[in-house]
């Protein structure tokens, strides 16, 4: 694995707290009626996109995932601004401010969504990964999925056809603990869903999903198989996150200490205290560095609110394809 030094954790501790603020804004945003629709924000994961992004080759491997999608399309050089401007409605977001919180895509930087049916984006991550494999490109796939998704058909459909095809993918199971209100454990008999790759014969197993480092290893190891031609690996990624499912979410179903619990194991301050014990920057670099993220927010914040609204009749012209379908703008006018 490439090595971590200095140079990563001053990276991964700029841009986890970075993700962390911008959805920290979105929130607030939220609540002012500036983002509208479900919000799904990854609050306490964000170890999992440092550590993949450590391990990936950011020129060709690509990432697909479900509705909590707003910091990897970031991570992978998506610029900012855009994906805050597609969640206030603008035409100057990512999808033209038509697809909203859900749905951010960037082919140009290999990022495929953005997938609001649970499981849905599964087998679209196996099906990237057999192009790649058919037309003889050397990137690999992160197909990334809730614990929630992991007792769908869809997953055991894509996982079998997947190692029977040595598909160059890497699937990854964020294991929150929770599917909106419902824990792992009352979902299914076992709780530990990463061997659900031994059914399959794949290679599988847990990855401590709170500390970059580890992740990064089992990504390593995984993408690496994945490239030589060996196939997938199933990881499940031990997670967390602090905020509700959405931001309509009464949390009634854990309580405040099981948070509290899992914020003593944040993947930021992890990062900070290493920065720290190994002196890899003094007390005033670390302030700039916050402040350039506070900086960096609040330009994302002031793009979005000063961009104007798509016109009304751009959703016709995304939706059909068929020259004459009767409902056009340009019929409509
Ligand atoms: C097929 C389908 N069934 C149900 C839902 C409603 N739903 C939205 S999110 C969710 C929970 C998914 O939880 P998980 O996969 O653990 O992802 P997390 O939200 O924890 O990231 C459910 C049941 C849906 N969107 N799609
Ligand atoms: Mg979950």
């Amino acid at each position: 694995m490439k090595k971590v030094t200095k140079a990563t954790y001053l990276k991964w501790y700029e841009d986890m707290l970075f993700w962390r603020k911008f959805e920290d804004k979105l929130a607030q945003v939220y609540i002012q009626q500036k983002v509208r629709g479900f919000l799904h924000l990854y609050n306490g994961q964000e170890a999992i996109l440092a550590g993949a992004m450590h391990a990936m080759d950011l020129e060709k491997d690509r990432m697909i995932t479900a509705y909590r999608n707003h910091v990897q399309p970031i991570g992978l050089g998506v610029d900012p601004k855009r994906v805050m401007a597609e969640l206030f409605g603008k035409k100057t977001g990512t999808s033209m401010g038509l697809g909203g919180s859900m749905h951010i895509f960037s082919k140009e930087h290999r990022f495929y969504g953005g997938h609001g049916i649970v499981g849905g984006q599964i087998p679209l991550g196996a099906g990237i990964a057999f192009a790649d494999k058919y037309f003889k490109r050397d990137s690999v796939t992160l197909t990334f999925l809730g614990d929630g998704a992991a007792r769908q058909g869809s997953l055991h459909e894509t996982l079998n056809m997947a190692v029977k095809w040595d598909l160059p993918v890497v699937f990854c199971v964020e294991n929150n603990g929770y599917a909106m209100g419902t824990s792992v454990a009352r979902t299914a008999k076992g709780t530990d869903i990463w061997k659900l790759g031994n059914g399959y014969e794949m290679p599988c197993g847990p990855v401590d999903a709170m500390n970059p480092v580890k992740v990064a290893e089992a990504f390593d190891e995984a993408i690496t198989r994945a490239r030589k031609g060996n196939g997938p690996t199933f990881l499940e990624l031990k997670t967390y996150r602090y905020r509700g499912h959405s931001m309509s979410d009464a949390q009634k179903y854990r309580t405040k200490e099981e948070v509290a619990e899992y914020q003593k194991l944040d993947p930021i301050t992890q990062v900070l205290d290493v920065i720290r014990e190994k002196k890899y920057a003094s007390d005033k670099e670390i302030k700039e560095i916050e402040k350039r993220v506070k900086e960096k927010v609040a330009e994302c914040e002031k793009f979005a609110d000063e961009s104007d609204f798509p016109d009304k009749n751009v959703m016709y012209d995304v939706v059909y394809q068929q020259e004459d379908y009767p409902f056009l703008a340009h019929k409509l006018d």
